[in-house]
C-alpha cells in the first residue's frame, strides 16, 4: 500500500478489487437554523436526499430554460465546457454556468438553494461544479450508477464528504424521460472502485462513464444493505438536494420529452480542493472550480 492510501480514508481505483467502507464524515455538518426544518434535516441525514416539488416558480423556470437553450444553440466551437452525447453530436451538458452569466450565478446564490446548502454543510459554501444536463428527447443517453464524491475525490482532490448537489428541474421529470434514480441511504457507504484512472479520463467519462463506477456486486450489496432505488419525480421547478456520496444514475431518454435540469454542487469553503488523489493532473476548471469564492 502506498503512503497516500494509508493516510487517505477515501482512496479508490488502486486495485483490481472493489471494497466497501463506512463513510468517515458527518452527513449534516451544522446545527445552525436556516430554511430547513429539523424533520427535513433528519430525513436528509437518513436518506441522503431531500426533494422539494415546485420550489422554483414557473416564470423563473421559463427564463432559465430559455437561457439554457440559447447557450446550447450559440456555443462558440472553440470554447471548452460543452459535452456531446456519446453516440451523436447532440448537446449533453454545458459546464461552469456560474462563471458564464450573472443570471446563473445569481440563481445559484439564491437563498432557496445556497441557504439550504449552507445549513446542511454548516459553513459558507462555494460552487465546485455547475452544469446543465439537457437529457434531450430520444437522444439523451444514460448516466451509469456512480457516487459523485468518488470522482471529485480521486480526480479533483476534494478531501472530505462535505458537498451537496442540487438538481433544479427545468422540465418535468417522469418515468418516461430518464429520471434520476438514487439508492436511498447509500451515502453512508463508500465504494472504493476497482481499476485505475486513465489519462484525460473526463473526455470519455462525461459522455459515458466506465471507470470510478461500482461493480454489479457492489450495487447489489448497496441495495441489500442500504435501501431501495427511488426516483424523485415531479414538475418543472422541483428541486432535489442530494449528498455528494449518494449512489445515483439515470437511464436513457426514450421519450419525446427532454429532461433538462440545472445542476450545482455546493462545497464547504472549509473543504477546498487539494491535489487529485490519483496520479493524474487535475481536471480542467470548468469541471472543478479550484478557487474558493464564497456565495450566497
Ligand atoms: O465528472 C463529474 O464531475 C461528474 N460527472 C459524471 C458523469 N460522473 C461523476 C460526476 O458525477
Ligand atoms: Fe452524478
Amino acid at each position: 500500500m502506498s503512503a497516500a492510501t494509508v493516510t487517505d480514508p477515501y482512496y479508490s481505483r488502486v486495485s483490481e478489487n472493489w471494497e466497501s467502507i463506512l463513510r468517515q464524515d458527518p452527513v449534516v455538518w451544522g446545527d445552525d437554523s436556516g430554511p430547513l426544518s429539523s424533520s427535513e434535516i433528519d430525513a436528509y441525514r437518513q436518506d441522503g436526499f431531500l426533494f422539494f416539488p415546485g420550489l422554483i416558480s414557473d416564470d423563473e423556470v421559463e427564463t432559465l430554460l430559455k437561457a439554457a437553450k440559447s447557450l446550447a444553440a450559440e456555443w462558440p466551437s472553440d470554447r471548452s465546457g460543452l459535452v456531446r452525447e456519446p453516440d451523436s453530436d447532440v448537446v449533453r451538458s454545458i459546464f461552469r454556468l456560474h462563471r458564464l452569466s450573472a443570471q446563473f450565478a445569481g440563481f445559484f446564490a439564491d437563498p432557496r438553494l445556497a441557504g439550504r446548502a449552507k445549513q446542511l454543510l454548516g459553513s459558507d459554501v462555494c460552487i465546485h461544479q455547475s452544469r446543465i444536463n439537457y437529457k434531450p428527447a430520444l437522444d439523451g443517453k444514460e448516466f451509469f450508477w456512480h457516487s459523485d464524491f468518488e470522482t471529485w475525490h480521486v480526480e479533483d482532490g476534494m478531501p472530505r464528504m462535505r458537498a451537496v448537489s442540487v438538481s433544479v428541474f427545468l422540465t418535468a421529470s417522469h418515468e418516461f424521460n430518464g429520471p434520476l434514480m438514487v439508492i436511498q441511504g447509500s451515502h453512508e457507504t463508500y465504494i472504493r472502485c476497482a481499476g485505475e484512472t486513465p489519462a484525460r479520463h473526463y473526455e470519455k467519462s462525461l459522455r459515458r462513464q466506465d471507470h470510478g463506477v461500482p461493480s454489479r456486486e457492489a450495487l447489489d450489496r448497496l441495495i441489500r444493505n442500504c435501501g431501495d432505488i427511488t426516483a424523485p419525480k415531479g414538475r418543472a421547478g422541483s428541486v432535489l438536494f442530494f449528498d455528494c456520496n449518494l449512489m445515483h444514475g439515470s437511464g436513457g431518454n426514450l421519450s419525446p420529452y427532454p429532461r433538462t435540469n440545472l445542476f450545482a454542487v455546493y462545497n464547504s469553503v472549509e473543504n477546498p480542493l487539494a491535489a487529485p488523489f490519483c496520479s493524474r493532473p487535475p481536471r480542467p476548471e470548468f469541471l472543478a472550480e479550484r478557487e474558493v469564492v464564497p456565495i450566497g
